[in-house]
């Protein structure tokens, strides 16, 4: 086995790889920015090797200076994390030409899925459905009229090079094709500088359903089952779940198979994910992309399974064979992961940076805490504002939503905003406790929210009244005893507010 691993990454995922290394006793070594050098994941490292400045062009994304590093450590091997250089063929070309072993996929197959035509065309190949669309890009208005009458309004206009949404525009009629070709067209070259764009029939209010899979160097390939990421915001995944609320036995094995064909065809090696969308009307699914990386969620995978996902692409990476076969996975209870963000849901979720002055992590059955920062820590306006991932496990759907309104009530951060007062109110919401998840829940979400401000002045009146009658009754009778007087301090010390007031 490798005795000593490179991160080329940072925050909760740079640590999240450390801990399953010192489990495997492999030694570690994080590089880190000028920005980092109080990181928890250099604080959790065996060494840490400084490799630039704060921007990550100039440090998480040298690669010639990560390598130069991987040498001078003695490192065997490197683990990307995600994000940053994690799907990029070239850097792993290069890790590969100084005898370091890439943890992940080999660079053809990053560069078959890299674009989503090419990786249309892989997945139409291995006989997986896909959204039906082209797998050429446009080349004239004229052509954009055409395909996208032959498939039918609403369509949607896809960048090839695309990621995050940029370049994807929801076409609804004729009128709308000329504006949103030229602007898909115009945001993909500013983007990924290549303009191609693409048409699909656009799904409505689909969910996001992935499946991980897991493949070895001797070929045998199997799926850990999927992940609903259907809750997301301007593209970014907020909460993920495991199982899918909506998926049945049958539908899992159909989508599984899927994946699995997909992985087989390109010669998949470690951990991937292939995403589908489904349509809600009839549980149809079709492939949309595949993420040649481990991925941000992948702890409810781990939750639902028992399986070390880290240490099996170690494992895979070392040589070995997948240390289970399809036969031997079920999936056990249900699993629900919010993503901390150091962001302000109070204002449009814009990013808090600072000083993290207080943290207090949820205790107790089934909770997990991926996190990257520690009391004292700074979040820096450099990277991503992710702090932390927070799961947790039930023997199902309901149980886990009550044990993450309950560890939610005892998360507490200090000194910047999070997005956690925004969980606290999810979880309450009736139809994500009902799972009517869709890619417009978020939208409906905060609609269902808005008349906040009638039912505000309601309580205010109430509040008056009930100060009136108290008044009154304080000449003839002792006080109410409050709320807060009733509790027990060790009820109130798991209330958010105990310290913050
Ligand atoms: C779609 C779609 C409907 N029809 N494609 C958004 C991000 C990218 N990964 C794919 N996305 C979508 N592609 C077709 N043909 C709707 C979305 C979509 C979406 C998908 C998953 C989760 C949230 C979403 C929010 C808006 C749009």
């Amino acid at each position: 086995m490798f005795k000593k691993i490179l991160i080329a990454n940072r925050g909760e995922i740079a640590c999240r790889v450390i801990r399953s290394c010192r489990e495997m006793k492999i030694r570690t070594v994080a590089v880190y920015s000028d920005a980092d050098k109080d990181a928890l994941h250099v604080r959790m490292a065996d060494e840490a090797f400084l490799i630039g400045p704060p921007p990550s062009n100039e440090s998480y994304l040298r690669w010639e200076k990560i390598i130069e590093v991987a040498k001078k450590a003695g490192a065997q091997a490197i683990h990307p994390g995600y994000g940053f250089l994690s799907e990029n063929a070239d850097f792993v070309r290069e890790v590969t030409k100084a005898g370091i072993t890439f943890i992940g996929p080999p660079p053809e197959v990053m560069e078959g899925m890299g674009g989503k035509m090419s990786a249309r065309k892989i997945a139409i190949e291995a006989g997986v459905p896909v959204v039906p669309g082209t797998t050429e890009p446009l080349t004239s208005f004229e052509d954009a009229k055409e395909t996208a009458a032959s498939f039918g309004y609403p369509v949607m206009l896809k960048a090839s090079a695309g990621g995050g949404g940029k370049g994807m525009r929801l076409v609804q009629d004729e009128n709308e094709l000329k504006n949103a070709l030229e602007a898909s067209q115009s945001e993909a070259l500013a983007s990924f500088g290549d303009d191609a764009v693409y048409v699909e029939k656009a799904i409505v209010r689909p969910r996001h359903i992935e499946i991980q899979v897991f493949s070895d160097r001797h070929g045998n390939h199997v799926h850990l089952g999927e992940r609903e990421c259907s809750i997301q915001r301007r593209h970014q995944k907020v909460i993920e779940e495991a199982p899918s609320p909506i998926n049945s036995a049958e539908l899992r094995a159909e989508m599984g198979a899927c994946a699995v064909k997909v992985a087989k065809a390109v010669g998949y090696v470690g951990a991937g994910t292939v995403e589908f969308l489904v349509s809600d009307l009839d549980r149809s699914f079709y492939f949309l992309e595949m993420n040649t990386r481990l991925q941000v969620e992948h702890p409810i995978t781990e939750l639902v399974t028992g399986v070390d996902l880290v240490r099996e692409q170690i494992n895979v990476a070392w040589g070995d064979k997948l240390s289970f076969t399809q036969d031997d996975l079920a999936l056990i209870g249900h699993a629900i992961e919010c993503r901390v963000y150091a962001e302000d849901p109070e204002n449009n979720f814009l990013p808090s940076p600072g000083r993290i002055t207080r943290l207090r992590l949820p205790q107790g059955p089934g909770v997990r805490d991926d996190g990257g920062v520690y009391e004292g820590a700074e979040v820096s306006i450099y990277y991503d504002p992710m702090i932390s991932k927070f799961a947790v496990y039930g023997k199902d759907r309901a149980e886990a939503i009550d044990r993450m309104r309950r560890a939610l009530m005892e998360y507490e951060v200090g000194g910047i905003k999070t997005t956690l007062p925004f969980f606290r109110e999810i979880m309450d919401d009736p139809e994500f406790i009902e799972g009517k998840l869709d890619t417009g829940f978020i939208s409906r979400f905060n609609e269902r929210k808005k008349p906040a401000e009638p039912n505000e002045m309601i309580r205010d009146m109430a509040m008056i009244a009930a100060a009136l009658g108290y008044s009154r009754s304080k000449h003839s009778a002792a006080p109410v005893p409050t709320q807060q007087t009733k509790l027990s301090p060790w009820v109130r010390s798991a209330r958010p507010s105990f310290n913050s007031k």
